[in-house]
C-alpha cells in the first residue's frame, strides 16, 4: 500500500469546546477529500481555512490529502499539521494519476457516512463547508457549492472562460435527470452521502466525478449553495487539453449509458471495491 497513514481519524468532541486533548479515536461523519498535484504552497493556508471553518461547528471530520507523488514537499508540510491536528492525514499515489481516481481512492480510506470533495488551490471557500453539511444535515443527498446558483459567480474570470464553461454546461443537460439537475453539474466542491454512490461504480480517469454522480448515483435530492469562484492562490492550473477530451469522452459514455440501471456485475465491483478500500484502512 502506497499510503502513508500517519494517524487514525478522530472524533474532535465538545463542539465550540473541543479540544485535541480530548480527543478520542472514532470514525468521523464527514471525510473531506482534497485532491493534489503540486500544490505545497496551497495547502497550509487551506488547512488553516479549513480547521477555522469546520472546528467551531462541532462536526466530526476528517481531512484526507491524496497527492499524486508531486514531490513538492508536501509530505513535511502535512506531517507538520497532522502532528497538531491527528484528523488530517495524506495519501501518496505512486502508480496511478487522475483527479477523479485520487478523490475516489481517498473516499475509500475513510468510512465516513458523509463524503466531501474540493479545491486545494483556495478557489472553493472553506468558510462555505458548514453549510453545505448543514444542507445534508436537512436531508439533501448531494451538495453542490454552485458558481451558477441565483448569488455564485465567477468574478475576474475573462469572459472567454465562462463562455467555455456555460457551454459545457448547456452540454450536460440530456445526462442530467429531471428533478435533480445541478445548474454547475461540473463543480469540484459538493458533498454526497456514500449510500448514494457506494453501489455504482464511479469511473476513476477524468476530472468532472461530480457529472457521473448526478448522472448515474442514487441521488433523490440535490440542494446548490452559491459561491464566488475566484482565482487560484498559488500555482498552476492542471485543467489541460486533457482534461477537456476527458471530459467529452465522459459525456460521451454517460449520454450512452442514459436510462440504464447499473447492472448486477457492476454492483459487485462496486461492493468489492470498497470493501477493499475499508479493509486498507482497517489494515
Ligand atoms: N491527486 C490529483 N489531484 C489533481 C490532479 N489533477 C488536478 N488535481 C487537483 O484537483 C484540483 C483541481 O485542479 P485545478 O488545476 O485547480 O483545476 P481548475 O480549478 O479547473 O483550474 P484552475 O481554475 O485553472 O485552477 C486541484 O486541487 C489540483 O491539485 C491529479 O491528476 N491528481
Ligand atoms: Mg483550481
Amino acid at each position: 500500500m502506497d499510503s502513508r497513514r500517519k494517524n487514525a481519524p478522530f472524533l474532535v468532541q465538545g463542539g465550540e469546546k473541543a479540544n485535541l486533548r480530548e480527543a478520542v479515536p472514532c470514525s468521523p461523519a464527514l471525510a473531506l477529500v482534497i485532491p493534489t498535484l503540486r500544490e505545497a504552497r496551497n495547502i497550509r493556508p487551506l488547512m488553516g481555512r479549513v480547521r477555522a471553518a469546520l472546528d467551531p461547528s462541532g462536526i466530526a471530520y476528517e481531512v484526507i490529502v491524496v497527492d499524486d507523488d508531486s514531490r513538492d514537499g508536501i509530505d513535511e508540510i502535512i506531517a507538520d499539521l497532522a502532528s497538531e491536528d491527528p484528523r488530517i492525514r495524506l495519501i501518496v499515489r505512486t502508480s496511478e494519476r487522475g483527479l477523479a481516481g485520487a478523490v475516489l481512492r481517498g473516499w475509500a480510506e475513510s468510512d465516513a457516512k458523509l463524503l466531501a470533495v474540493m479545491d486545494a488551490d483556495l478557489q472553493h471557500p472553506p468558510e462555505l463547508l458548514p453549510k453545505l453539511w448543514a444542507e445534508l444535515d436537512r436531508g439533501a443527498d448531494l451538495v453542490v457549492g454552485s458558481r451558477y446558483a441565483n448569488g455564485g459567480c465567477m468574478r475576474g474570470w475573462k469572459l472567454v472562460r465562462q463562455l467555455i464553461s456555460r457551454i459545457a454546461i448547456w452540454m450536460t443537460l440530456p445526462v442530467q435527470r429531471t428533478g435533480i439537475r445541478a445548474r454547475d453539474p461540473m463543480s469540484g466542491f459538493f458533498m454526497v452521502r456514500r449510500a448514494c454512490i457506494d453501489r455504482i461504480e464511479l469511473q476513476k480517469s477524468g476530472f468532472k466525478i461530480l457529472l457521473e454522480i448526478l448522472a448515474r448515483a442514487e441521488i433523490r435530492s440535490v440542494v446548490e449553495v452559491p459561491f464566488n469562484f475566484g482565482r487560484r492562490y498559488a500555482g498552476a492550473s492542471k485543467a489541460t487539453m486533457r482534461v477537456a477530451v476527458d471530459y467529452v469522452a465522459l459525456l460521451v459514455r454517460l449520454y450512452r449509458q442514459k436510462g440504464r440501471t447499473p447492472s448486477e456485475a457492476e454492483r459487485e465491483v462496486a461492493a468489492s471495491s470498497l470493501r477493499r478500500g475499508q479493509e486498507a484502512v482497517g489494515s
